[in-house]
């Protein structure tokens, strides 16, 4: 593989309403994608599926796009590579940055999987042919009655795991209306990192009355102590996500029993390789994964899709519908739902083509490098 040009689309997408999180608004939603262009003429794709702002972890859009522009890129461009593997080791030269480099590992595999014409499902070891999607992530809403509203919405879509976001102070009195109206709903919450174990302690223990399937993120970034302690003091399964960065904090949290339960996004851990890495040191360890979003684009999600079928990715993806937050469309459905299932392609790449007229004209900003 000889990477021979790359072009990088920033994009600006209009959402249909603010989605709101203990990390803050996202109004429109920023991304990056990565073309490479291989010597053959084959085309890889990927998506710096990052924010608008360091909010949920240090990479915006901007920062992903200068990693990309000016560390990553240059180990490739006109190199001969031999394996994604070893490229990604090189990478590693450099700390963290992990959604910039899974955007840049991501459009390698495309090209490396098309040219040996293999799935990237085989190429990755995927186990199951359709993978089982949750029901779309409710974000902070200005009142209960709007919240119900979609709560309302989610429940009838017939899809499994209704998730709300919750935040200090947004947490006992929307749960008691929810359970109220669904006593046996299977739902869970996700805190993104908005809480305190000395400040919130109490509220933390009383969310173990709602019979909640799990507890994601409630505390720091961080502080894997912080959600040990508190796992201990909690029935309710704690799911990890901003916390789990890499290898080694995946093993401090296994080490310190921090969580039973992990959120791997592909995008936050580094990439495929890092992603089947740490899914397999949890699967040994007996605690369970399922794939969680970033809002990305079609692209982004055909990768959380296809390693969504991996073995251990027990419980329903975070992938939604991509018409349910998004104004814009990069691409008209590529995956579409077939009950609460989505199959993941079994064509080599990323398992559609992608339109570059249009992300030409959707661009708010072009980078173009070659060798
Ligand atoms: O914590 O899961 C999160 C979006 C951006 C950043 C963090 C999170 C999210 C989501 C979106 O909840 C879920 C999705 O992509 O469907
Ligand atoms: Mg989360």
């Amino acid at each position: 593989m000889k990477i021979v040009s790359a072009k990088l689309y920033k994009l600006k997408l209009k959402l249909k309403k603010p989605f709101v999180t203990g990390f803050g608004q996202i109004k429109h939603k920023e991304t990056l994608i990565v073309e490479l262009l291989d010597e053959s003429g084959c085309k890889g794709y990927g998506e710096a599926s990052s924010l608008h702002a360091p909010i949920y972890n240090h990479e915006s859009v901007d920062i992903c796009r200068l990693v990309i522009e000016r560390y990553l890129l240059p180990i490739i461009i006109g190199k001969d590579l031999g394996s994604v593997e070893e490229v990604i080791d090189i990478f590693d030269i450099y700390e963290g940055n992990n959604i910039a480099k899974a955007s840049v590992e991501f459009a390698l595999w495309d090209i490396y999987s098309q040219l040996v014409d293999k799935s990237l499902v085989e190429l990755w070891g995927g186990s199951k042919k359709s993978i089982e999607i949750g029901a779309n992530s409710i974000g902070i809403q200005n009142s209960i009655r709007e919240l119900l509203s979609l709560v309302k919405d989610e429940v009838s879509s017939g899809l499994d795991r209704v998730k709300l976001k919750i935040k200090p102070g947004y947490d006992i009195d929307i749960l008691d209306s929810v359970r109220d109206k669904y006593p046996d709903i299977s739902l869970m919450v996700d805190a993104n990192s908005s809480y305190d174990l000395l400040k919130h302690r109490d509220i933390l223990r009383k969310l173990d009355d709602y019979s909640l399937v799990m507890i994601e993120q409630p505390l720091g970034t961080n502080t894997i102590v912080g959600h040990s302690l508190l796992q201990k003091e909690l029935k309710t399964p704690i799911c990890l996500d901003e916390s789990i960065k890499d290898i080694e904090t995946t093993k401090d949290a296994i080490e310190s029993e921090a969580c039973k339960i992990v959120n791997i996004k592909p995008a936050r851990v580094g990439g495929a390789i890092k992603t089947i890495q740490i899914n397999n040191l949890l699967k040994k360890n007996g605690i369970e994964s399922w794939c969680g979003g970033m809002l990305e684009t079609s692209i982004g999600r055909a990768y959380n899709i296809i390693l969504s079928s991996l073995d251990n990715f027990d419980y329903p993806a975070d992938i939604s519908t991509y018409d349910h937050y998004f104004v814009d469309i990069v691409e008209k459905e590529p995956f579409p739902l077939n009950g609460n299932k989505i199959e993941a392609p079994t064509n080599p790449g990323l398992g559609f083509s992608v339109d570059s007229g249009l992300l030409e004209r959707m661009a708010v900003g072009k980078i173009i490098i070659e060798s």
